[in-house]
């Protein structure tokens, strides 16, 4: 069951790997509903810390090192900025937001294995791993690729087939490669520590059965592990970019991410708590702490299974009272994907659509994926704006604004008389912040959204049923009465919309000329006081025209186009797959290489071997003679389009008939993963017999 009445509440959002730039699916996803629920806990003067920061270690961060050709530092150094900045922009609150390279972090968890050590829950296992002789070191899951048992995919990773989506373990591959060196990887003991699920099971069990209210697919995901059986998992991995194991003699190896990345929870409040001058501890120690984790689905069984489990087993920590974990976000029907490029980055919004970062805020919180998969439309966000953000909420309080401006010189009017269209108008603002903030704490932000402006709804009827411009002429003290309840309507919008749009509300205090008021005060008709003089009124949202949003859809059209080109050119073999390079050879000398004699030619003719598939007998100018060469590029190239070509020839080879001609050389070629071969060729023209070094 949940905590009823806490005493505080530490809020966690996921740590994000550092590894690249942030988009809608991870806000929509768990940050957003995070700073909304903060935001919220905020206005009810509750105690809460919001801890976030970067998962700087793992595998995703060493790959991507690999792919920009830098190393893991400057990987994490870049994106921790980045994302920083993205989530600062579009006003994320975090408490802070820290990265768990930080040397007090490995601290923190390098205590927090040494802990379960000394207990001895771990189990000691020595198992075989895959070992890249070449590259001296323990290969990581998805360092090695090979067949997929399921589909016959050639270039499976190790923990899972990108084609066909099948989980995998290394053992399964047929035909192992190594990533790194390309070279056959041999199997070799190592020695790591497991954290025994299977034994801790029943705990676990009890632990989540204790949580049914949590959403039903969180829920539902714990019970189909449970349900699976848990196995053990190795907190300590083969690797050398992370927190080093506190145990002797384990050079090169460091532990798991899964194990550090969570405790950087506990960290990042310490080291908040620590920087007020205040104790860390009750926020992770006392029974009154409500726990509560933001993530997406992908992260559900390591926060209510294997974080959960490490926590039990140190003593003393709560364990999280509920993880309202979202499903994922599409993008105009299609998976958001960064490789494809299919995706609405959150720094390139900003440039985009400057100054409406709420409009995002609001569409994702009316679209997010809070029990099944959805789908982000830039249709769907330009229709948010002016349909709903410009037409229903904008135009409300400009109206209310701007007749008070028109009718009272900008100020609040006295309320007169009340009628039954103006008790039911107040019966609805006492109501709703009421019903609104009943959803936020169910974790229901969609449904919390639609509340807030049914506010507004309510404010735009009232507008529409009394008619007060034309009552201005016969009826004065009437049009005060219903301003002044128009307005208090619009100060109780500014406070129930501030978690959702916090822009907007302090924009809309400024114009009620307003400090900010909390949520206690929601519900109530005297926010305005007689008299009180109002601010400037601009207009709270305007319109997105069609343009501006046919840009961004084009984006997404050059992306498909792209991917489409790219998925054509690598079916034909023209790009190379990034991995599967053929094995490496022994060094030569400088020597050894100084005696090839490599030259420009240009080909003079081309025609087919007879009776043969992948044969063509070539004429080349190799700028010291005329000859003739046999090239095994048949399947390749037409002889028709290649005459007149320049190449690069082995012209030293010693001689040899090939099917009864005799070939006087060999043309070097390019041979990518998937066997296509293409010329090599100087990028300008080089004068035949010009030499390759
Ligand atoms: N870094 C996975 C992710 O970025 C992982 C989350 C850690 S939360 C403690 O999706
Ligand atoms: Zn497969």
């Amino acid at each position: 069951m949940p905590l009823q009445n806490p005493e505080r509440y530490t809020v966690t959002a996921a740590l994000i790997y550092a590894n690249g730039p942030i988009h809608i699916g991870h806000l929509a996803g768990c940050y957003l509903p995070a700073d909304i629920y903060v935001r919220y806990l905020r206005l009810q003067e509750r105690d809460v810390v919001f801890v976030s920061g970067t998962d700087e270690h793992g595998v995703p961060i060493t790959l991507k090192a690999r792919k920009e050709g830098t190393t893991p530092q400057e990987v994490v150094d870049k994106y921790y900025t980045q994302i920083k900045e993205s989530f600062q922009e579009f006003g994320i609150s975090f408490d802070i937001y820290s990265r768990t390279s930080k040397p007090a972090h490995h601290q923190v968890s390098q205590d927090f294995f040494t802990t379960l050590y000394d207990k001895g829950i771990f189990r000691e296992e020595v198992t075989e791993q895959y070992f890249d002789e070449k590259a001296n070191q323990f290969l990581a899951d998805r360092y090695i690729v090979g067949t997929c048992p399921n589909c016959g995919n050639p270039n499976a990773y190790g923990d899972q087939c990108e084609k066909c989506g099948t989980s995998l373990s290394p053992d399964e591959l047929g035909n192992p490669r190594s990533t790194l060196s390309g070279g056959q990887p041999i199997k070799r003991p190592t020695k790591n520590w497991y954290l025994p699920l299977d034994e801790l099971q029943p705990r676990i069990k009890a632990y989540v059965d204790s949580h049914p209210e949590w959403k039903t697919n969180v829920f539902g995901q714990c019970q189909s592990w449970l349900n699976q059986g848990l196995h053990p998992r190795a907190m300590t991995r083969d690797l050398d970019w992370g927190v080093k194991v506190p145990l002797p003699d384990t050079e090169g190896k460091v532990l798991y991410v899964w194990f550090d990345a969570p405790i950087g929870y506990i960290t990042f409040t310490k080291e908040l708590l620590e920087s007020r001058g205040q104790n860390w501890e009750p926020y992770w120690k006392d029974k009154g702490t409500k726990l509560v984790h933001f993530i997406g689905k992908d992260n559900i069984v390591f926060h209510c299974i294997i974080f959960p489990s490490m926590l039990m087993e140190h003593g003393n920590f709560v364990l999280a009272d509920n993880v309202p974990a979202n499903e994922f976000m599409n993008l105009e029907g299609d998976k958001i994907s960064t490789s494809r490029n299919w995706a609405v980055w959150l720094h390139e919004y900003l440039r985009d659509f400057q100054g409406k970062q709420d409009v995002l805020r609001y569409a994702l919180c009316a679209t997010a994926p809070e029990t099944k998969d959805s789908d982000f439309s830039w249709k769907d966000f330009q229709a948010r704006n002016n349909n709903e953000l410009v037409a229903i909420l904008g135009n409300f309080v400009n109206r209310a604004l701007v007749l008070t401006q028109k009718y009272f010189g900008g100020k609040v009017p006295p309320r007169n008389n009340l009628f039954d269209i103006d008790l039911d108008a107040i019966e609805s603002i006492r109501l709703l912040p009421g019903q609104i903030a009943a959803s936020l704490e169910a974790y229901r932000f969609r449904e919390a959204l639609s509340l807030l402006m049914d506010l507004a709804r309510v404010g735009n009827k009232y507008l529409a049923d009394t008619e007060p411009w034309k009552l201005i002429k016969t009826d004065e003290s009437r049009v005060q009465t219903i301003l002044n309840l128009s307005l208090q309507i619009t100060a109780n919008l500014a406070i129930v919309m501030e978690p959702f749009l916090p822009f907007t509300a302090c924009k809309l205090y400024g114009m009620l000329n307003l400090p900010g008021y909390k949520w206690k005060d929601a519900g109530g008709i005297d926010l305005l006081s007689e008299g009180h003089r109002l601010g400037e009124a601009p207009l709270l949202f305007d319109k997105i025209e069609d343009p501006a949003i046919e840009t961004q859809i084009q984006k997404l059209m050059d992306s498909k186009k792209a991917n489409e080109q790219s998925a054509i050119a690598s079916a034909a073999g023209a790009a190379p797959p990034a991995i599967s390079a053929a094995e490496a050879k022994p060094a030569i000398s400088f020597d050894d290489f100084t005696e090839m004699d490599i030259r420009v030619a240009t080909i003079l003719a081309a025609e087919a071997v007879p009776k043969t598939k992948k044969l063509l007998k070539l004429t080349l100018d190799t700028g010291l003679d005329q000859r003739t060469v046999v090239s095994g590029i048949a399947e390749h190239y037409q002889p028709g389009e290649i005459v007149g070509r320049q190449v690069c020839l082995l012209a030293n080879l010693a001689p040899r008939e090939i099917k009864g001609i005799m070939s006087q050389g060999m043309i070097l070629m390019a041979e990518d993963a998937g066997g296509s071969l293409s010329f090599v060729q100087p990028d300008k023209p080089v004068s035949n017999g010009g030499t390759v070094r």
